[in-house]
């Protein structure tokens, strides 16, 4: 069994406390995790500050670029080994892993290399009345160690694009990657070393939320910021730490995602879009559908061919290249999920397809898995409709106008995304305004230049992210003018 210790000052350190992890495919135990109590927690932020006024401080914006090429390199040189940590504790499917989470966790460091090193600040010349003028300018500072507080969704891909700009900018971070997904982000610990990233620049301490790692970590008063990916309760607990001390988050939250399917639409193109966006990585993705819309004419041909979609998905083993279904994360998490299967039931849906969990053969049987599921008939107030699952589900339903599929949309108190299938584009710019989101696709899902901001409205999130929005959380702008 492995060996999971918390990474402080670049070198591996374990804890009298540990938990366990278990295979989300099978239930076995796979790893044993150092558990972080305050000590070690005091002694990672510790490391983050010292390097932070020390050799991380000291390099010159070049030098710290060319060392997290190196990190995305190394990334790319141990590839299969990140992609073998990633899917043993998430258990989904290689073929996803291999093409999203470990090329985009090497891609963030090396885009936000690339923005720090090209992205300017204002410099204005001024007149004064004595005729001799001042030179106005801005300059960027590293805002200081910040805690990167992670989820077990995407493990890797969202860690990174949290530390991939922090320390771009120049800051030191401390990870508290999620209770359920240890590995990869300890794993980075030894491509740190390799590259030489001067220690203490990289932190991870292992642990669960309230009254463990990731409470102590960001009520710390050394964290001078806090970057979060999450749900919203969590995002909320966490703005009540920041608030001691009166310091900044960023906060990505939930979502309960719409997609409005219109009667003009390349109905092949949403068919597949919509599949992908209610049934990748199980569910479990923050921008997935779980509320899908279809104009009424072409509600009955939609529904059947989602349906015949999801009854072709086969669930099975990460290394399986014909898997399109992993296991949910962990038997918790399942049991939330089933809490929904049955609530739509209670509540009257009709079950298009699922409904239940999987059952799975040998081994798998003990596992998190459930069936990709499709329900209809629910009104909008129903349970099933307004909270987020984040299982493999969806509801559809029918709508007659665009004035009426819209409010029905916006009708949450999430705004993190939405899809929105037409081929009429002036209908497509109009939705896309009115929806209130923090990302709209239009005829497409999950597609995005990493330079454009990400975030979301309403309960899905506070700030943006992505390309020099990031800049804008991990900096501090100092405002200098010099009378000449
Ligand atoms: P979670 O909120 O349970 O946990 C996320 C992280 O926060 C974990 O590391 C956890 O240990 C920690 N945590 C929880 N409570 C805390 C507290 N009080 N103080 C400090 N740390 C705390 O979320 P999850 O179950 O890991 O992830 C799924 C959720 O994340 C879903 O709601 C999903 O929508 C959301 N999510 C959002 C985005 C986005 O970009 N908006 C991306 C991915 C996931
Ligand atoms: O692609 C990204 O950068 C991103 N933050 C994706 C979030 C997915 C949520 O599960």
């Amino acid at each position: 069994m492995k060996q999971i210790d918390h990474f402080i000052d670049g070198a591996f350190v374990a804890s009298a406390r540990r938990f366990d992890k278990r295979s989300p495919l099978t239930n076995a135990v796979i790893a044993s995790v150092a558990e972080a109590g305050r000590a070690e927690v005091d002694a990672a932020v510790g490391a983050a500050r010292a390097a932070l006024v020390g050799p991380w401080g000291k390099l010159a914006v070049a030098e710290r670029v060319d060392l997290l090429y190196g990190v995305a390199n190394e990334i790319n040189r141990r590839f299969d080994e990140f992609l073998e940590a990633e899917s043993a504790d998430t258990g989904k499917p290689m073929s996803l892993a291999r093409h999203i989470d470990i090329p985009r966790g090497a891609e963030n460091f090396k885009i936000f290399a690339d923005v720090v090193k090209n992205v300017p600040t204002e410099f204005f010349e001024m007149a004064t009345p004595d005729g001799r003028g001042a030179l106005n300018y801005a300059t960027r500072s590293p805002i200081g160690v910040v805690a990167v507080v992670c989820p077990w969704n995407l493990p890797l891909l969202l860690m990174t694009w949290k530390v991939g700009p922090a320390l771009a900018c120049g800051n030191t971070v401390v990870v508290k990657p999620s209770e359920e997904t240890p590995q990869t982000a300890t794993l980075l610990g030894e491509v740190m070393n390799a590259v030489g990233v001067p220690k203490g620049v990289y932190n991870v301490v292992h642990g669960f939320g309230p009254d463990s790692a990731g409470a102590f970590l960001t009520g710390h008063s050394g964290v001078d910021a806090i970057t979060f990916t999450g749900e919203t309760r969590s995002g909320a607990a966490i703005m009540k730490a920041a608030a001691e001390g009166a310091r900044p988050v960023s906060l990505e939250m939930g979502g309960k995602n719409a997609a409005i399917v219109f009667a003009d639409c390349d109905f092949d193109a949403a068919i597949e879009g919509t599949l992908r966006s209610v049934f990748a990585n199980c569910g479990q993705v923050c921008l997935g559908t779980e509320r899908v819309y279809v104009e009424r004419p072409l509600f009955d041909r939609f529904v059947a061919a989602l349906k015949a979609g999801a009854e072709k998905l086969k669930l099975g083993r990460p290394e399986d290249a014909a898997t399109g279904l992993g296991p949910l994360i962990s038997l918790e998490h399942r049991d939330k999920v089933l809490s929904y299967y049955r609530k739509a039931v209670a509540e009257g849906a009709t079950v298009v397809t699922g409904g239940a969990a999987a059952s799975m053969p040998g081994e798998l049987g003990a596992g998190a898995w459930v069936q990709p599921t499709i329900w209809t008939g629910l009104a909008d107030d129903a349970a099933v409709c307004r909270e987020e699952i984040f299982g493999p589900c969806c509801h559809v339903a029918p709508f007659d106008t665009e004035e009426e599929v819209v409010r029905r949309a916006n009708d949450n108190v999430y705004g993190l995304a939405a899809s929105v299938w037409t081929t009429n584009l002036a209908r497509a710019h109009r939705v896309a305004g009115r929806i209130e989101v923090g990302l709209v696709w239009v005829n497409s899902w999950f597609l995005r230049d990493l330079r454009t901001p990400f975030g979301g409205a309403k309960q899905s999130g506070i700030g943006r992210e992505g390309g020099v929005h990031s800049l804008e959380f991990y900096t501090e702008l100092k405002n200098v003018c010099i009378k000449l």
